[in-house]
């Protein structure tokens, strides 16, 4: 790729390049892609309304960008491997040619159930190939996707399908995961049950009993299998949106965060290109799921339009032992490797034992997402792991920004453990206090914003503007502001520090405080409740439940279960508490809001410096909450 950084001179020449001339930065990248028509002008834009246009005008298929843009050259090389969940299962490897034949098959066969640009198409699977060519047919004929994560529950899934008007699901009937088979099918019929979903395709994965709808229920073999391997692409418009993709905020309900096709094609294989420096004949492995933002940025798009082989792992990283990732490393030669601190941290803590056993010599790269890296885990990945000769990138980004943000450039940047290190080429970033004032100079601590566009970021929030606006371009008038502290050293260089607002990260995923004390509330015996994150060693933040409720007829230790059990049931096992206290009052102002500070406070042990205290309106639960804890 020519936009390719190759020195850290470099860097620095293309990083003012992009501040001093942004339109022509952006456009001389985008000029490497294939569009069938041209854009008008590079960028539009105001962070008022927002409003934001990359590529005004320009007419173009995501996938025409990852097929026919490279197919002569690259038609035979793997796009996809595939490692299943059971080791003695074999895998699959699948070319350009023939992914982009699947693609096309697939798209034809939605075309054939009636969906089309526009339409919204939920994508509920496990990881497997298909699930990455639902996406892309979607892409081929304009249809919207959006991707819930195969463990979130029916309840969640419900929501998702009203909240974007769903057509059609596409799903499989049953997930591995470890020794575990899970019925996926069976959540989609009980989210479906007072649906209008029209369409609802099965891909067969563990063959156990499903029951199929006549007339909305069909297999995907029985879909594809009369039709043709070519499909012309929709024409898409720059600013046609790509997909939808869920994340959680600060209030109750998850946000639909939109991204559109030109602006973050030419992010994500940006990004993915300079961040990873993949090289051809390369092994990328990413192992988020595609059901977050990083699945999406980063096993599918950017990797597959830069031209890459993307690793795709079906599996956990403990079964059938935790030496999984490592035997997958040494198995298919594995050169670049992106996961997230919390799994690090929990294969830290099995030790050097597994990782001894295997040839981990081919990996040149190692990657970090999802959460900030503390130290420790830092040196242990960097030793244990890349031997001391891999650069970590710690990646730094947002479900709204697309693609990464600030990080090391493989082998070209520097690197220093538990920072984030840069801003990418085209990345403003601003530090401001809370009265929003920009921190200028070195050695600063703040709350971290972007002061202009860049191709990947947000554009809406799914049927509410309003909220996009409010969420992100309020708090600080004429800039993004992404949530997370920052700290910029002595050098310069960024280090984050976590969120400032009411969003916990528990093993990279992100929870609204409100969206769990929400579920915890469905328990009839709950009268009211407040959740905080605190440290914990392997999540990198537990969940943290103080919750009021009426005892008769239960014990706590009952009612502790049952709230765990209802709190898996709406949201998703991701979401269940790791402690709930059960107490008799919750700290209030004056006014009723819930003070969280306390409660953080109490929750991570550090009760003994509280602070101010005085506007509370009863100061006594605040002991009685500490007795509690004991
Ligand atoms: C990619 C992703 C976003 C939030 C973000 C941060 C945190 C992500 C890092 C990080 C420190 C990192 N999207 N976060 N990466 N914190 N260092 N390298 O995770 O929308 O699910 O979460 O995650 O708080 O705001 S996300």
């Amino acid at each position: 790729m020519s936009d390719r950084i190759h020195t850290l001179s470099g860097y620095l020449y293309e990083y003012q390049k992009s501040v001093a001339q942004p339109e022509e930065f952006w456009a001389k990248i985008a000029d490497s892609f294939y569009w069938r028509k041209r854009w008008s002008k590079v960028l539009k834009w105001n962070f008022e309304e927002p409003e934001i246009k990359w590529f005004v005008d320009a007419k173009l298929n995501i996938t025409e960008n990852i097929f026919e843009r490279h197919l002569f050259t690259i038609g035979d090389r793997p796009a996809i491997i595939w490692e299943a969940n059971d080791p003695n299962e074999e895998g699959r490897t699948i070319t350009y040619r023939e992914l982009f034949h699947e693609v096309n098959r697939f798209a034809n066969a939605l075309k054939r159930k009636g969906i089309g640009k526009g339409d919204k198409v939920i994508i509920y699977m496990p990881m497997v190939p298909e699930a990455a060519i639902a996406m892309l047919a979607c892409a081929r004929i304009g249809a919207i996707h959006s991707v819930v994560f195969a463990g979130f529950s029916s309840t969640a899934l419900a929501d998702r399908v009203v909240d974007c008007e769903a057509k059609a699901i596409l799903t499989s009937d049953g997930n591995y995961r470890g020794s575990k088979k899970i019925g996926v099918k069976s959540v989609v019929d009980e989210a479906l049950e007072k649906s209008s979903v029209e369409t609802v395709i099965v891909y067969e994965r563990t063959k156990q009993d499903v029951t199929m709808k006549e007339g909305r229920d069909f297999w995907w073999h029985d879909v594809i299998a009369e039709e043709s391997e070519q499909c012309v692409a929709e024409e898409m418009d720059s600013e046609d949106m790509l997909f939808i993709l869920y994340t959680s905020g600060s209030t109750g309900k998850p946000k639909g965060v939109v991204h559109t096709t030109g602006g973050y094609m030419v992010y994500s294989q940006y990004s993915f290109d300079n961040v990873f420096q993949y090289s051809e004949g390369d092994v990328y492995w990413c192992t988020a799921d595609i059901g977050w933002i990083t699945g999406h940025s980063y096993i599918v798009y950017g990797p597959l339009l830069a031209g890459a082989t993307t690793l795709m792992f079906e599996g956990v990283p403990t079964f059938p032992d935790c030496g999984r990732f490592w035997a997958v490393v040494e198995k298919h030669k594995v050169n670049i490797f992106y996961t997230a601190p919390t799994a690090i941290r929990a294969l830290q803590a099995y030790g050097t034992e597994e990782i001894e056993k295997y040839d981990l010599s081919s990996l040149k790269v190692l990657g970090s997402v999802g959460e900030p890296i503390n130290e420790e885990a830092w040196h242990w990945y960097h030793t244990h792991i890349g031997k001391n000769k891999c650069p970590i990138v710690d990646t730094w980004w947002q479900t709204e920004t697309g693609g990464i943000m600030v990080s090391p450039i493989a082998g070209i940047t520097p690197t220093k453990p538990a920072y984030a290190t840069l801003p990418l080429p085209g990345i403003q970033l601003c530090i401001v206090d809370p009265e929003g004032n920009e921190l200028t100079g070195n050695s600063v601590e703040g709350n971290l914003c972007v002061k202009y566009p860049w191709p990947g970021m947000i554009r809406t929030i799914f049927g509410d503007h309003e909220r996009c606006k409010q969420t992100y371009f309020s708090t600080y008038k004429g800039m993004y502001f992404t949530g997370d502290g920052v700290k910029r050293d002595h050098d310069g260089y960024y280090r984050i520090l976590g969120r400032v607002d009411d969003v916990i990260n528990v093993s990279g995923h992100r929870l609204g405080t409100a969206e769990v004390e929400n579920a915890i509330n469905e328990h009839p015996k709950v009268i009211e409740s407040a959740v905080v994150g605190y440290p914990h060693e392997i999540k990198g933040q537990g969940i943290y439940a103080y919750v009021i409720c009426d005892m008769t007829n239960r014990t706590e230790d009952n009612l502790i279960n049952e709230i765990k059990e209802m709190v898996s049931k709406i949201i998703g096992p991701i979401a269940k508490p790791d402690k709930i206290q059960i107490v008799s009052g919750l700290p209030k102002t004056r006014s009723g809001k819930i003070m969280r500070r306390i409660l953080r406070k109490i929750a991570d042990g550090s009760h003994d410096t509280m602070g101010d205290t005085s506007t509370l309106l009863d100061p006594e639960v605040v002991s009685q909450i500490i007795e509690g804890r004991k």
